[in-house]
């Protein structure tokens, strides 16, 4: 557990192995964590570097801006034709690689989802330039699929020589009126993770997607869900709850979403974010635009759940809302029970390191918290220092140039659609219930003191997490798994749920109990030796 291993010796390990250059970079984002004030009272941690350029050289999880606008904020959405304008690997490698899933509603609704639509930019398109052919794409896929939306991912070669992929969005506008046709500048250089993709999404979409409509969806209780992605089907988890509570849900952004959805999104009460660091910027800028008011909800592990639930009850502050919540709740939570009694006591004591993109690694300690087991270290690939330490850190991160690169929009009230839905009284009052607007408190505070947290982890970091705790399971991705796994230590991938699923809500807390109890009991890696490992000679034949 925690307290047999001294994280400082660990951190120090590590950053040996490194010229001292990288050892001084490193040693301000590795952090051995601390505690100054309580949860209640407003808690604050050691502050750490992050959101800076990764250190050539060292095996970085990370992925690029395009993979961020396109693979994850706009991906999910299932009737945009999205065309990827570059070369084929792009696309391939954003074609139904995250698992995010849609279902259409109705039969004969659209779902593009499965499709891969690029332009496979050759060698003389990146001399000539590649104008004409994303123009020829956009005119074939109309043709094809006469869809109500369509938008163009760039890819790094594309800002390299030059395409300008707005003025053909306009012209292609202007032939078809009755498509709606915008382009990001998402090229993957633009920022030195995939969060600046997020956030050329979030403004993309704010700027020409959100507001055109006015179908707010029928209901008492009417919200958007932002930054929930489906991954594993974990929206729909989330849709079957919401309708057994009477909450409508106007649109998720955006797992299993349309484009109808987010043109009527400003039509809400309410924003509930649940991956802040992807759509906190949406969240922000419909408050100032539209008066929504928001707060930070978690959906992963069954008593996150029903806290969420809870709060969502309390801010509408409405008596037959509040029972509703608590009857669900309760027929929800005697099968969790069950379930928690099978699996907690195969798990509990055993320890976990979670090391996923910019939300997991603060929500999945829930799930392991309730089989008793404890994250001794965790760490995002891209997160900011908010994610990290606490809302409170914003107005003190310094805006580097790779920051600046990113367009911040100045948003004003709308003066016709702003609608005062929640006073500073009103604010105020909430708090009071433990709902924080506007406001997500950070993994560190959430996690115990000596406990290593450890930004856009490497390999070498890695091997030497193995080596020194030796944690019963490493949560991580697709690109650390099989590395992991021959040092004899089951890893669960929590971007892809290794092809399961879902984890979100009650049904996922149960599944995620039976997953991890199979894996932290089954010891096959562990029994597993390495050629070297034997008398046999190693040498090649
Ligand atoms: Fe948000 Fe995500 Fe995540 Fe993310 Fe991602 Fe993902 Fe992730 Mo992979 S939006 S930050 S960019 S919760 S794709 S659904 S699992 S790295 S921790």
């Amino acid at each position: 557990m925690a307290s047999n291993f001294n994280a400082e010796e660990i951190k120090q390990e590590m950053l040996a192995k490194y010229p001292p250059k990288v050892a001084k970079k490193r040693d301000k984002q590795i952090v051995v964590n601390r505690h100054v004030g309580t949860l209640e009272t407003g808690r604050t941690v050691p502050e750490i570097s992050v959101n800076v350029r990764s250190t050539p050289g060292l095996l970085s999880m990370r992925g690029c801006a395009y993979a961020g606008c396109k693979g994850v904020i706009l991906g999910p959405t299932r009737d945009i034709v999205h065309i990827v304008h570059g070369p084929i690997g792009c696309s391939y490698y954003a074609w139904l690689t995250r698992r995010n899933q849609a279902r259409p509603a109705t039969l004969g609704d659209v779902n593009y989802i499965n499709y891969c639509f690029s332009t496979d930019m050759q060698e003389q398109d990146i001399i000539y330039g590649g104008e004409k052919k994303l123009k020829a794409a956009i005119e074939e896929a109309i043709a094809m699929f006469h869809p109500r939306a369509l938008d163009i991912f760039s890819t790094c070669p594309v800002g390299l020589i030059g395409d300008d992929v707005h003025a053909v969005a306009r012209e292609m506008e202007l032939k078809y009126p009755d498509v709606n046709i915008f382009g990001f500048s998402c090229e993957g250089y633009k920022g030195v993770s995939q969060s600046a993709g997020h956030h050329i999404a979030n403004n993309k979409v704010f700027t020409d997607v959100v507001g055109l409509g006015d179908e707010r969806k029928p209901g008492k209780y009417v919200m958007n869900l932002l930054g929930e992605y489906n991954i594993g089907g974990d929206a729909f988890e989330l849709e079957r709850i919401f309708e057994k509570c009477g909450i409508t849900i106007q649109a998720t952004f955006s797992g299993n979403s349309t484009y109808e959805e987010f043109i009527s999104s400003h039509t809400v009460d309410l924003n509930l974010v649940m991956c802040y660091r992807s759509i906190n910027y949406m969240a922000d800028m419909m408050e100032k635009k539209y008066g929504i008011p928001w707060f930070k909800v978690n959906f992963i592990g069954a008593e996150a759940t029903a806290k969420s639930l809870r709060h969502i009850a309390a801010y509408y502050g409405d008596a037959d809302l509040i029972a509703k919540v608590e009857e669900v709740i309760a027929e929800e939570m005697a099968p969790i029970m069950a379930a928690q009694a099978a699996y907690r006591p195969r798990c509990e004591g055993k320890t976990a390191v979670l090391f996923v993109g910019g939300s997991r690694a603060h929500h999945y300690q829930e799930l392991f918290s309730e089989l008793g087991m404890e994250t001794v270290s965790a760490g995002y690939e891209f997160a900011h220092r908010d994610d990290y330490e606490g809302g409170h850190v914003l107005p003190t991160i310094r805006v580097d140039a790779d920051s600046r690169n990113i367009e911040e929009l100045k948003i004003e009230q709308d003066p016709a659609l702003y609608r005062e839905l929640l006073s500073d009284a009103g604010k105020e009052a909430l708090k009071e219930k433990g709902i924080f607007m506007n406001h997500y408190s950070g993994m560190m505070p959430d996690m115990k003191e000596n406990t290593l947290i450890i930004d856009d982890l490497n390999h070498h970091e890695a091997e030497v997490l193995i080596d020194k705790l030796k944690p019963a399971l490493f949560a991580a991705g697709i690109k650390e798994k099989y590395v992991i796994q021959k040092s004899g230590v089951p890893l669960k991938q929590l971007h892809s749920y290794d092809y399961s699923g879902p984890y979100a809500g009650f049904v996922g807390a149960v599944n995620f109990y039976k997953e991890i109890d199979r894996m932290v009991n089954a010891t096959p890696w562990s029994l597993m030796q390495s050629p070297w490992q034997t008398a046999e000679s190693t040498l090649a034949d």
